[in-house]
């Protein structure tokens, strides 16, 4: 009764490196404070991660110690649906499908092929190029209305609302259309060490991964780029000071302090006490994270446990709406 009434949130990662800061602040840590209200599917979205090669054995790997941190981070595998994309084979289904409904120069205008074409430039390969229309399927096979991510999703999540719009006008009302969750604080989390660039898997330095331990976590913070200028005062200005914007929204988000209480709180202390203590601050929020996945990761039986039953409920839901799709598109329905 309750399940049938609630909204659905769905959203994915790809375990293409290991998680960090960025992910935590700007998506899983919405997906966990979601979980009560909404009904909600997170996914390992390992075939997103193949559009850039990976080592198998690696891949393989990560994507349960990716299912582990999940949990770790706060999300009941009881009250959250939790699995492997690739074991739901209606994404890939959906995928093509959706590929057809969706337009070469929309596809060309996103920013994330535009970069990760540059930074992959001996393997730009189709997967890449299409790849928002497998997530447009990810999401509008669970008849999602919300998708929680960081900010740099939102041209994504936009496209799969054109396609699902787009697809409705053409057949009727088939899917809902989903709209991006994003926070206001952390959405976008910069590198430590380049406050230009967000923080990302694949620049280590300026990264604080989940799994890092305490003293890196304070290395990676006493080194982070704060500005050049002089006054050396804690104070937000995005524009000018870049990297102390992105320390004091680290800051912000991990302890729930505003601006302005950051600011009053390191009047006159300069750079060399903010950063320790953001450091600080990240490491206490990040240490129960880190044992509960630790523990966790070698308990590979748990973990089977939970991403079978978690494709298994995910099926149930996909199958439906793929059925749905292929009947109003014209396909003869499968006899057996
Ligand atoms: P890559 O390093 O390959 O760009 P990634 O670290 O961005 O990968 P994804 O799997 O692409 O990881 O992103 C997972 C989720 O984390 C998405 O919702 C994304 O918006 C969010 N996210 C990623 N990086 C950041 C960041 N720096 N700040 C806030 N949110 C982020
Ligand atoms: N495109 C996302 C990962 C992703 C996703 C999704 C996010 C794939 N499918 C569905 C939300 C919903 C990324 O690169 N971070």
């Amino acid at each position: 009764m309750e399940n049938t009434e609630k909204k659905v949130m769905f959203s994915g990662i790809q375990p293409s490196g290991d998680l960090h800061l960025g992910n935590y602040l700007g998506a899983i840590r919405n997906w966990v404070a979601l979980s009560d209200e909404y009904t909600c599917y997170y996914c390992i979205v390992d075939e997103h991660s193949i559009t850039v090669r990976q080592n198998p054995a690696e891949l393989r790997k990560r994507s349960t110690v990716q299912l582990a941190q999940y949990i770790a981070c706060g999300l009941d595998p009881q009250k959250n649906t939790l699995f492997i994309q690739s074991h739901v084979h209606e994404h890939a289904e959906l995928g093509w499908i959706l590929n057809c409904y969706t337009m070469f120069g929309e596809l060309s205008r996103m920013t994330q092929f535009k970069d990760k074409s540059a930074k992959n430039a001996e393997n730009i390969n189709g997967g890449l190029f299409t790849y928002p229309a497998l997530m447009a399927a990810d999401i509008l096979l669970y008849n999602a209305h919300y998708v929680p991510v960081g900010a740099d999703q939102k041209q994504h999540v936009e496209l799969a609302r054109d396609v699902a719009v787009r697809f409705n006008n053409i057949y009727g009302d088939t899917f809902v259309v989903p709209e991006p969750y994003i926070p206001k604080v952390g959405a976008r989390i910069m590198s430590l060490s380049n406050p230009s660039s967000k923080m990302s898997k694949s620049d280590p330095a300026g990264c604080v991964f989940l799994m890092d331990s305490p003293d890196e976590i304070s290395r990676k913070f006493k080194r982070a780029v704060t500005d050049s200028d002089t006054e050396h005062c804690v104070r937000y200005a995005p524009d000018e000071k870049p990297g102390v914007a992105n320390l004091m929204g680290i800051y912000s988000s991990v302890t729930g302090k505003t601006f302005e209480e950051i600011e009053t709180e390191f009047d006159g202390k300069g750079y060399g006490v903010f950063k320790p203590a953001v450091g600080d601050a990240v490491i206490e929020k990040l240490r129960p994270i880190r044992e509960e996945a630790e523990r966790m990761i070698n308990d590979k039986e748990y973990l089977k446990g939970i991403y079978t039953e978690g494709a298994q409920r995910a099926e149930y839901v996909a199958r439906k709406t793929l059925r749905k799709v292929t009947k109003r598109i014209g396909f003869v329905e499968k006899p057996f």
